[in-house]
């Protein structure tokens, strides 16, 4: 503890000499030295903590009043607005790859299966949380109502959005192993804060994965697939940001 606060204190100060120039500097020394801090802790809790602990949840009165939209927050591709325009009544999440029965859901259908809430906080690699309130289906349902063959050892989500809003830009993807899929509180969720879900926060449906990092829970789904390896999907890396450098596992 005492050796993780003096290397973050130091990795300050260092910053602080290269970076004391101008005020733009000075707001990503902040950034930057809290990021330091917390990758030490990340790195300490992922010994620490097993991968199957739940993440803390909180109470309604500590929700965000403003939780944040980050990232892609209404995007362009014409399959998505068609859908938008249509108020979602023909979206369907396509659940297949490695299962032995694959799945095409309405909206309808997932709020039939059994609805689960938690209210957690979300934590963006670029330094900021905020409480929400979620509610959806546990992946773990339909993964078991699809039935995973053996093989399957990842479970990735593709997003309707591509970051850069033209039509053949690379789309958003994200991945995660078994035991995420199966953690208690993975959910896909279609409502936050007790509302269906609004479209700056993946609206019909996006993942909650609650013990990693913001950037894994995709957000716009279009499909699931269950596959043995994700080296031959996007850039190789297992999502969107892993392709350009971000760790695939963020376990907080
Ligand atoms: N499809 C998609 N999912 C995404 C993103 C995105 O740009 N596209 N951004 C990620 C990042 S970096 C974060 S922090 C969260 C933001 O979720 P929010 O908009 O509900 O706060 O979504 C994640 N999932
Ligand atoms: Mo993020």
């Amino acid at each position: 503890m005492n050796r993780r606060r003096w290397l973050t204190g130091a990795a300050a100060t260092l910053l602080a000499s290269a970076l004391s120039a101008c005020d733009q500097a000075r707001i990503s020394l902040a950034e930057q030295a809290r990021r330091m801090g917390e990758g030490l802790t990340r790195r300490t809790q992922r010994l620490l903590i097993p991968r199957e602990a739940l993440a803390p949840t909180y109470d309604r009165s500590q929700i965000s009043p403003d939780f944040r939209a980050n990232g892609s927050i209404d995007p362009a591709a014409a399959d998505y607005v068609a859908l938008k325009t249509g108020g979602f009544a023909d979206y369907r999440l396509v659940i297949d790859g490695l299962v032995e029965r694959p799945l095409s859901l309405s909206l309808a259908d997932l709020r039939s299966r059994p609805a689960q809430s938690q209210i957690t906080k979300h934590d963006c690699v670029e330094g900021w949380t905020s409480i929400g309130e979620w509610t959806g289906v546990r992946l773990e349902t339909l993964l078991d109502e699809a039935g995973l063959k053996p093989e399957a050892k990842y479970i990735v989500f593709h997003c309707f959005d591509a970051l850069d809003q033209t039509e053949g830009g690379d789309r958003y993807y994200e991945s995660i192993d078994l035991i995420d899929a199966r953690h208690p509180q993975t959910i896909l969720a279609y409502a936050m804060n007790g509302q269906t879900l609004p479209v700056p926060h993946g609206a019909p449906l996006r993942l909650r994965v609650e013990r990693q990092l913001g950037y894994k829970h995709a957000k716009y789904i279009r499909r699931i697939e269950a596959v043995e390896s994700f080296a031959h999907i996007g850039g190789g890396k297992g999502g969107y940001w892993e392709d350009r450098g971000y760790e695939w596992y963020a376990g907080i």
